[in-house]
């Protein structure tokens, strides 16, 4: 049985009170470190068992953003020692050098897309990304003046989220709904966006919605740059798998009250949606700006030819 915290972290990853690719790897590998410090397993391999149980729990929770198995991955590789306490250490350590890794390649990432931004130049946002607003942070940083258009974002309108943060960071921000996107197209200089995972052939899966405005941005000639460290990489998809598109409650969409008004209609969420690398200019990584179709290589490098998967029951 995982510990509390690991059982609260999975609720709340599932709720998306933790939301966002980079802050679900960081909330997994917190709990895994949660496990290792409370766990009272009398022997190392129960440990081990225990640290598969608490991962498979935080596996299952959402499908989509690939940082969650690549964080769990990375904690339970670094496992070591013949008994529980060595076990115990190296657990914590790992989750701490992950959690390094996560904060230096997401400050790396953001120097390098800022230097795809001009001093002057405004940016169109949709959802809300952590490793995207690094790169206004970082432009800001070098002294420059960014304006934003920020597309709310339906149905769970995290493009509010994105607004707060530019507003305190002093960026001047114009929301719109995500219809209005191509209207606005003409104003900015850029669409920046995040990843939940990023496929072998240089696809991108990220929020709904990404793929509709891709396709309006490449028809207005806007340049469209997707701010992904390699955490988001999806090693799967080099053999062949394809990632799986979460399909959230319908209650999202529309309300009980609402349903009960127009009457029986069918309602479908789907949480992401899949942007084929011809209308992406750009990955930003912490490993330097790519192609799409290049990004295979550095996946190469990176993940070898595929994954295990260490939470397995044994
Ligand atoms: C969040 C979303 C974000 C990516 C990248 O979706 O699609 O663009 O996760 O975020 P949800 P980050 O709100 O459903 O989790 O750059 O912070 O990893």
């Amino acid at each position: 049985m995982p510990v509390p915290e690991v059982e609260r972290t999975a609720e709340d990853i599932a709720d998306m009170e933790i939301r966002g690719a980079a802050s679900i790897a960081e909330a997994a590998a917190d709990a895994l470190e949660a496990q290792a410090r409370a766990s009272e397993a009398a022997s190392p391999d129960a440990f081990r068992a225990e640290m598969r149980a608490a991962a498979r729990r935080l596996r299952d929770t959402r499908p989509t953003a690939v940082s969650l198995p690549n964080a769990l991955r990375y904690v339970l590789r670094e496992l070591d020692g013949d008994s529980v306490e060595a076990l115990r250490v190296s657990t914590i350590e790992a989750a701490a050098s992950f959690r390094d890794q996560l904060e230096r390649a997401q400050d790396d990432l953001g120097d390098i897309g800022a230097n795809r931004l001009q001093d002057g130049d405004t940016v169109m946002t949709h959802c809300h990304s952590t490793d995207a607003l690094a790169c206004v942070r970082a432009a800001l940083d070098d002294g420059k003046h960014i304006e934003a258009v920020v597309k709310e974002t339906r149905p769970r309108k995290q493009g509010h989220i994105t607004a707060k943060q530019l507003r305190e960071w002093d960026v001047p921000v114009t929301v719109v709904v995500d219809n209005a996107a191509r209207r606005y197209l003409d104003d900015c200089d850029h669409v920046l966006v995040g990843a939940d995972s990023i496929a072998a052939d240089g696809s991108v899966i990220n929020k709904v919605g990404t793929s509709l405005l891709a396709v309006a941005a490449r028809e207005r000639g806007t340049p469209i740059m997707v701010a992904a460290q390699t955490l988001k990489l999806h090693p799967d998809t080099l053999t062949g798998h394809t990632v799986e598109i979460e399909m959230r409650d319908e209650s999202e969409v529309m309300t009980d009250a609402e349903r009960a008004e127009v009457g029986d209609v069918a309602v479908e969420n789907p949480a992401f949606d899949v942007t084929p690398p011809r209308y992406v200019d750009a990955i930003v990584t912490e490993r330097g700006q790519f192609p799409p179709e290049s990004i295979v290589t550095l996946m190469r490098e990176l993940y070898g030819e595929g994954t295990t998967e260490p939470w397995a029951e044994t």
